[in-house]
């Protein structure tokens, strides 16, 4: 064992791949640092561990997840595989490019199952404050183990924050909302369509999330679906039941006033207006403090904090690549902290930086941002022994989902890939998206499975 320690804090798909690029080198018969992960969730998974729970968990925790009931992947699996376990490996079957949640879980949970992860993930337990000491050169870092309702610290010669970015809502103020008489709440609080079957629903906001939420609630039987937007539409061919309308000026009662002078009433409305970095573990000095983009500052490589090397930050990018960059971070992280990986000063690192930085500013499309995340990761995976696969390739393939998506939005999700990890084509799915009301894993995978009955 080398002689130092590392603690990882949250132990979804980010804190997992950091684990799994230690077990691999382990593996390999060489040394790696003490390890230790903890997580609040009493399970891991991070998002992927859907909870119906909203609010504060049971022991009074903000609520981590923002996952919702029947939610399928949002993007081709094949751009998400990991490199060194494919999809074919773990179903043993071909199956469709677009799984739902439990699915994709299922996958997650594969890979690390095989190793022995779970003995150093420490559950119900949460990060409260975390500190550098200059003098000891560690971190220390204050816990609550939730069910002992007890508080320890333990020192770190390296912190790995994996903490996520999707659970901490922005949420708008409206002139009149708080007369508005039905439903106001956060996408971060969406747990599913049935609330709202035969209702009028207004979403803010013009990605993911207004786009997922809206296109399932109109699947599940809401009345009207009603975006608004404030830079610009999401622009797709939109079917009878769901409209694009710019910003709302104000609420009067259960009416919202759009600035393009038209009105309308409504039952509910879903603030689909993203998320903050929100990180109340961290004292000013480590704290990244970014929106929501491609390549926030301060981040070396996108991973090591340029104002203290020894703090690791993973997945604060915006997503398209998910499950597949944050393990080309961790084996850059892995490899950096094992000293294979020499870090230039710190002025050499701020030229790096703001090189991707300026880059990012000079994407407009969707495309952009794909061929964007597509060089950073091509940049971090020279580095290690990541096994490299085709990245041009998934490009292309992110590229035809976007095109997908507009051509039609209810059925972007029959389109079948191929993967570039191991050459599989993706079977279609038994039963076309927009009929298949069951997101279970048991239908999914057979389509003689008794359809839930919570549909
Ligand atoms: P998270 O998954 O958020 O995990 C962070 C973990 O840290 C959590 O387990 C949390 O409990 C823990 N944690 C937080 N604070 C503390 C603390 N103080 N102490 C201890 N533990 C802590 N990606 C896709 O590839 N495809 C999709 O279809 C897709 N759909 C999505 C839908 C929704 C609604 C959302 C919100 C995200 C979606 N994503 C999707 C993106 C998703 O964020 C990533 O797939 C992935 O979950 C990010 O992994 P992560 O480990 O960085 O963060
Ligand atoms: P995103 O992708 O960060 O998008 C946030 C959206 O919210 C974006 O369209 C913003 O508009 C809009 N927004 C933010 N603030 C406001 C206000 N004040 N008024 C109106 N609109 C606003 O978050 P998502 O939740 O969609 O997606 C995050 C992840 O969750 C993603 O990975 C999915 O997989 C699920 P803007 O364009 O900035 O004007």
């Amino acid at each position: 064992m080398t002689n130092f320690k590392v603690g990882i804090i949250g132990a979804g798909p980010s804190g997992l791949a950091m684990l799994r690029a230690f077990e691999s080198e382990q593996k390999k018969g060489n040394p790696i640092p003490e390890v230790k992960c903890y997580e609040k969730q009493e399970d891991w998974g991070g998002m992927w561990n859907y909870t119906w729970r909203t609010g504060v968990g049971k022991y009074g925790e903000p609520i981590h997840g923002s996952m919702y009931k029947y939610l399928w992947s949002n993007g081709p699996k094949e751009c998400l595989e990991f490199a060194d376990y494919t999809f074919t490996e773990h179903f043993g079957q071909a199956i469709s490019s677009y799984p739902p949640r439990e699915v994709l879980f299922d996958y997650i949970q594969g890979r690390i199952k095989k190793s022995n992860a779970r003995d150093f993930i420490q559950f119900n337990t949460v990060a409260r404050w975390a500190d550098y000491l200059e003098d000891k050169q560690q971190f220390r870092v204050v816990f609550d183990n939730l069910v002992e309702n007890e508080t320890f610290e333990e020192y770190f010669d390296y912190l790995v924050v994996g903490t996520g970015h999707f659970s901490t809502p922005n949420m708008p103020y409206f002139e009149g909302i708080d007369e508005f008489p039905g439903t106001v709440m956060h996408a971060h609080d969406f747990r599913g369509a049935d609330q709202f079957i035969n209702q009028k629903l207004l979403l803010v906001g013009s990605s993911y999330s207004a786009e997922d939420i809206g296109v399932q609630c109109y699947k599940h039987g809401s009345k009207s679906i009603t975006i608004s937007y404030r830079s610009a539409p999401i622009g797709v061919k939109w079917p009878d039941g769901i409209v694009e309308k710019p910003l709302i000026t104000h609420f009067e009662g259960n009416k919202a006033f759009f600035s393009d002078g038209t009105s309308e009433e409504f039952d509910a409305v879903i603030m689909c207006t993203g998320y903050q970095h929100k990180f109340p573990f961290l004292p000013d000095e480590l704290r990244l403090k970014t929106k929501n983009c491609l390549y926030p500052g301060n981040l070396y490589k996108g991973v090591v904090y340029n104002e203290n090397e020894r703090l690791i930050y993973l997945g604060m990018q915006d997503q398209y690549y998910t499950f597949n960059m944050f393990d080309t971070q961790a084996w850059f992280a892995r490899d950096y902290m094992l000293g294979r990986i020499p870090l230039p000063n710190k002025e050499e690192r701020d030229v790096d930086i703001q090189k991707w930085i300026d880059n990012e500013a000079k994407t407009a499309s969707g495309e952009d941002h794909v061929d964007f995340q597509t060089d950073y990761i091509k940049d971090l995976i020279q580095f290690t022994d990541y096994p490299p696969f085709d990245l041009d390739k998934v490009a292309t393939m992110f590229k035809s989902w976007l095109h997908d998506k507009e051509v039609n939005i209810l059925n972007y999700r029959d389109q079948v890939y191929t993967s570039v990890m191991d050459g599989t084509q993706a079977a279609p799915h038994h039963t076309p998206w927009m009929d298949e009301m069951d997101d279970s894993l048991e239908r999914y995978l057979n389509e003689e499975a008794p359809v839930s009955e919570e549909v």
